[in-house]
């Protein structure tokens, strides 16, 4: 795959250290295709959670959205996750997740560069302990209280 982004879910924020993934871990690959198609590939699923024709435990996610659109000065991908993805996660206001992202960069040949969302010289890749945490909140009062007339 060329230029993709790992995203990994630890949906009951439970991971201690030095533990590897246990079965509300998630790991979503996103990227195109070989036909250009953006797609999330589920690298690691929930338990009880299976995709595809052959209800596999990786492979192709069609029930998570992925929209892509080339701009000026690269490209945007916008991905959405229904609930069904994310069974173990708690849709409400408070509720914690460990989170973390993976940017790879890679033009053909080799990952080229990257951006990882956690510790220096550490992926997320089986580290889940390392991830960062996330609180789910109700809307975004923080963006709401800046405006570009603030003085
Ligand atoms: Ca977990
Ligand atoms: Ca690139």
């Amino acid at each position: 795959m060329y230029d993709s982004f790992q995203v990994y879910f630890d949906q009951r924020n439970n991971a201690v250290p030095a533990a590897k993934y246990d079965g509300d871990d998630v790991v979503y690959s996103v990227g195109l295709d070989k036909a250009g198609k953006p797609v999330a590939y589920l690298e690691k699923s929930p338990s009880g959670r299976f995709v595809g024709e052959n209800n596999a435990m990786t492979g192709i996610d069609r029930d998570v959205t992925v929209a892509y659109r080339r701009t000026e000065r690269g490209y945007d991908f916008e991905v959405l996750f229904p609930p069904a993805a994310l069974p173990f996660l708690k849709l409400t206001q408070g509720s914690l997740l460990g989170f973390s992202v993976f940017v790879h960069d890679n033009d053909g040949v080799k990952r080229k560069q990257d951006l990882v969302l956690g510790p220096v010289q550490m992926t997320p890749f089986r580290h889940p302990w390392a991830w960062k945490c996330v609180k789910l909140v109700n809307d975004a009062p923080l963006a709401r209280e800046t405006t570009v007339d603030d003085k």
